[in-house]
């Protein structure tokens, strides 16, 4: 009788192990939390006239967000005037874009011409 309790217990620790390393394995696998880790959104602050950093490579599908830190309003604005274009950001505002194709972006702010950046994104 002892025995059989032992082996019914033996049983049981094994089915359960089991059960939980492949509800573990299929966790790690799960698409969209792989994704998330993939592509953390990358920030770029917009700070004493000027984008920082000012060039950021990142891959296809990541979002940045531009975080205005000066206490004048600034655009991050794409150059070819239709990708993305933030508006006008007054202080503390942010503004959040998706990548979703490969290529340089240059961009710069529509109200101080002199503020140039760019984003390159990669397949
Ligand atoms: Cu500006």
């Amino acid at each position: 009788m002892r025995r059989i309790i032992l082996l019914m217990t033996v049983g049981a620790v094994v089915v359960v192990s089991t059960l939980f390393v492949v509800s573990v394995a299929g966790a790690h696998k799960h698409p969209t939390a792989a994704m998330a880790q993939k592509h953390p959104t990358r920030k770029v602050m917009i700070q004493n006239f000027s984008f920082k950093p000012a060039h950021i490579t990142i891959k296809r599908g990541t979002k940045v967000r531009w975080i205005n830190k000066d206490s004048t309003a600034h655009t991050a604005t794409a150059n070819n005037g239709r990708s993305f274009d933030s508006g006008r950001l007054r202080p503390g505002q942010r503004y959040t874009h998706t990548f979703k194709s490969a290529g340089k972006k240059p961009y710069h702010c529509e109200i101080h011409p002199d503020m140039r950046a760019s984003v390159v994104v990669k397949r």
